[in-house]
């Protein structure tokens, strides 16, 4: 591919954003990165401060959905292609609010291919032009104890969420079959690393943990989630916008399954050693089953077949070591966890913890 490209990444103030513009600014320092994000309480510009005066990087602080600013970016910038991000990707919130999640996750994602179009055809159709939409493995429902999901699993959405992501990847499809956009896609689990919001179960609970709160755990904890670093997905992003087949799809897999309540132990005694906490006042006690989430999915699991093979992607971290960084860097961060959970935050935590009744794990 070309020395000098011009990214377009929607959502790069969030978790995966912006852990992916940093791994991309790195590995490829010859490209320009445009940063479309509309900073809900989700987005955080501090997480990419310190590219604020690299001429390679520059943010517009605006919404997917708003297709005369999307016209202007397109038509401002010469985009060889698009890495689709923003999203609204919390589950419990889409369970108290959906309608936003079909706002941005649907009508935002296909104001996004309607401008990636107009522009692609006005250029030409370049056949090297992207348009990388990130989807989640949720859109595919739950497994039992047993199996794996795959490119060819058919899709049975569970939560307002996951039945919004699974609707943006059929228009993304749509755009490829019915007007030859050249789009991939990708199918990945359950993230973490840093800069991931707090809502989510390992900062939720990274942090509870240490400031001696109570650690939530749904239902009876066996729930099991498949964790990908998120350095190992920036990987098979990039892997994946070079040299992916259009109109292809690829499941992206840690290749490393957790009952929930495990992943909460693991945090419990890394917390512990860090804060020098004796047995007696292990984080443990703090663990409350309380009620479990509607629609709550049992398992997921990824087979990364195809984009192993395909690709030669792997995932090079193992899920203790790179929790124990995770813990690490939120336990050195306190700067950036003190400005993420404003107001907003505090609502969120009360909205959706206090109602749910809890029993102590022993
Ligand atoms: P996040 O919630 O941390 O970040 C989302 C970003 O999108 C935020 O910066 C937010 O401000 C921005 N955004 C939201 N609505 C917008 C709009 N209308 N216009 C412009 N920007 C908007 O999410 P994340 O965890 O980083 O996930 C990124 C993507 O990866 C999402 O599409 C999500 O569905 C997908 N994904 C995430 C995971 C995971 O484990 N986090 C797993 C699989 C797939
Ligand atoms: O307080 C909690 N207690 C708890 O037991 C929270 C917040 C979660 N959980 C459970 C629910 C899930 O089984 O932990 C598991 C992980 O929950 P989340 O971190 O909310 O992630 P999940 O619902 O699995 O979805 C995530 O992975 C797939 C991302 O949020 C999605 O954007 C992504 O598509």
């Amino acid at each position: 591919m070309d020395e000098k490209r011009t990214i377009l990444v929607t959502g790069g103030c969030g978790f995966i954003g912006s852990n992916f513009v940093r791994y991309l600014l790195g590995k490829r320092p010859g490209w320009r990165i445009i940063n479309l994000d509309a900073l809900t309480y989700a987005g955080n510009p501090a997480n990419l401060a310190d590219f604020k005066d690299d001429e390679r990087y520059i943010f517009v602080n605006g919404d997917i959905c708003d297709a005369a600013l999307l016209a202007d970016i397109f038509m401002e910038q010469t985009i060889d292609a698009v890495v689709h991000l923003a999203a609204e990707s919390h589950v419990d919130r889409s369970i108290h609010g959906p309608m936003t999640f079909v706002k941005t996750n649907v009508e935002g994602t296909c104001r996004l291919l309607e401008a990636a179009l107009k522009s692609w055809r006005q250029r030409g159709e370049p056949e090297d032009f992207r348009f990388l939409h990130v989807s989640t493995d949720e859109v595919f429902g739950s497994l039992g104890p047993r199996g794996f999901f795959t490119e060819a699993t058919p899709y049975d959405p569970s939560s307002p969420y996951s039945a919004s992501k699974a609707a943006a990847d059929h228009f993304v499809r749509a755009w490829n079959r019915t007007y030859g956009l050249p789009v991939v896609i990708t199918n990945c689990s359950n993230n973490y690393g840093p800069y991931q919001f707090p809502e989510k179960l390992i900062p939720l609970m990274i942090l509870n943990a240490a400031e001696g709160k109570e650690l939530p755990v749904y239902g009876d904890g066996n729930n099991v989630r498949d964790w990908l670093y998120v350095d190992d997905h920036c990987k098979a992003l990039l892997l994946v916008l070079e040299t992916g087949r259009p109109g292809r799809t690829y499941a992206v897999g840690g290749g490393s399954q957790q009952a929930n309540i495990d992943v909460v132990r693991h945090i419990c005694r890394m917390v512990d050693e860090r804060l020098g906490r004796p047995e007696g006042k292990s984080s443990q006690r703090l663990i409350k089953f309380v009620a479990d989430r509607p629609g709550h999915d049992l398992r997921y699991a990824i087979d990364s077949t195809r984009i192993r093979n395909e690709l030669g992607w792997r995932p090079e971290h193992d899920f203790v070591s790179a929790l124990s960084k995770t813990v690490d860097w939120y336990l050195e961060h306190s700067d950036w966890v003190d400005s993420v959970r404003s107001g907003s935050y505090r609502q969120w935590i009360a909205t959706n913890y206090g109602k749910r009744v809890g029993k102590n794990s022993n």
